[in-house]
């Protein structure tokens, strides 16, 4: 089969526009802890995604064109692992969305998901360049603008009715949170998955010899694990991990402005682990984080944390220093760091 010139240019020009916007709604979607902000970039994401798998049979048409011409090897392996990337992605998406947190080859679909997208990015930009095409005035015409609308039209219905469906027959995908993420652990902290961003390993730490430095203007002072242990300060929130679950848990330990001796007028407090992992938050927001001991009554376990973690309600689990060393002050912002850990 042919594909009309002119429908070929618009499908890749759709595709050069949603390619970019479901990557970016994915990194904002890990950005999102709280869920009615979560639900409209979730729905953005999916939409843009499904608006992708939609122009699939079109696509397939033009690179079996350029296929076929003769030469340009380099350039058709670039656009062919591209393609594949991106299918892989939209496939594990698609599976975690719908059908639950499992794991193929040893990697979580949410791992192969995200580790594909990223992947696909040097390839799309290859395929860009090699590809480059200039841009015409008729393609932000009246017309174009109408038939990606409804491109995304279709794409939002279609998702409405896979969340309707999976809701009404009971598919996984009807239990997952509105960040996308899966149930495990809730009231049993030994149940959650054990969590680091990259290559932490878990240190081995003695509650006896522990304390957390702490540094206000007033002073600098050494809190111990007695007195932490001691904090009464009960809170119930959910960590939510960009890897694609959730658990909700009584926590109890100190909250950060008690800890700090008052809310700080200003600034920013760095919350640092013993393995040099550290998130910036704004000082304002002491009042809302706490320093935690226990969970669900029990002490936290090395793995989660011990002998103290920070809990960040509202924030992605990234945010949950574990194993915290020292709580500080900063001169510096608090969006003077990386937006995801690195
Ligand atoms: N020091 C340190 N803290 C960390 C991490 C880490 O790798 N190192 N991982 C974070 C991530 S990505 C998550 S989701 C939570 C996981 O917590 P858990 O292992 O108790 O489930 O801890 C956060 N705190
Ligand atoms: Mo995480």
């Amino acid at each position: 089969m042919r594909v009309p010139r002119r429908a070929g240019r618009r499908t890749n020009l759709a595709l050069l526009v949603l390619l970019p916007v479901a990557f970016a709604t994915g990194w904002l979607a890990f950005g999102t802890g709280t869920l009615w902000p979560a639900r409209v970039v979730v729905a953005a994401h999916a939409v843009a995604g499904l608006a992708i798998v939609a122009l699939v049979p079109w696509k397939r048409l033009i690179v079996w064109r350029g296929l076929t011409r003769p030469g340009g090897a380099p350039v058709k392996v670039y656009g062919v692992a591209l393609g594949v990337l991106v299918l892989l992605s939209l496939a594990a998406g698609i599976l975690h969305a719908y059908t639950g947190p499992h794991d193929y080859f040893g990697l979580t679909a949410m791992q192969i998901h995200v580790g594909a997208a990223v992947a696909a990015v040097p390839f799309f930009v290859a395929h860009l360049v090699a590809r480059r095409q200039r841009a015409r005035p008729a393609d932000l015409s009246r017309r174009n603008a109408l038939r990606l609308s409804a491109l995304l039209g279709a794409s939002l219905a279609g998702y409405a009715a896979l969340e309707g469906l999976s809701r009404l027959a009971g598919w996984p995908g009807g239990r997952r949170r509105a960040t996308g993420s899966y149930e495990t652990g809730t009231d049993d902290p030994a149940a959650m998955p054990e969590t680091s961003w990259l290559f932490d390993e878990v240190p081995d730490l003695d509650p006896a010899g522990y304390a957390v430095t702490v540094r206000t203007p007033a002073g600098t002072r050494d809190v111990g694990y007695p007195e932490l242990a001691a904090g009464g300060d009960e809170v119930r929130a959910t960590i939510d991990c960009t890897g694609g679950w959730y658990a909700a848990q009584t926590w109890r330990g100190t909250r950060l402005d008690r800890l700090l001796g008052g809310v700080p007028a200003s600034g920013v407090v760095v919350v640092t682990s013993v393995t040099g992992y550290q998130r910036r938050f704004p000082a304002a927001e002491a009042p809302a984080l706490w320093l935690a001991t226990h969970a669900a009554g029990r002490p936290l376990d090395a793995a989660h944390g011990a002998p103290a973690r920070l809990v960040a309600p509202g924030r992605r689990g990234f945010w949950w220093v574990k194993w915290v060393t020292s709580v500080r002050p900063s001169p510096r912002p608090a969006w003077w760091q990386s937006p995801f850990p690195l």
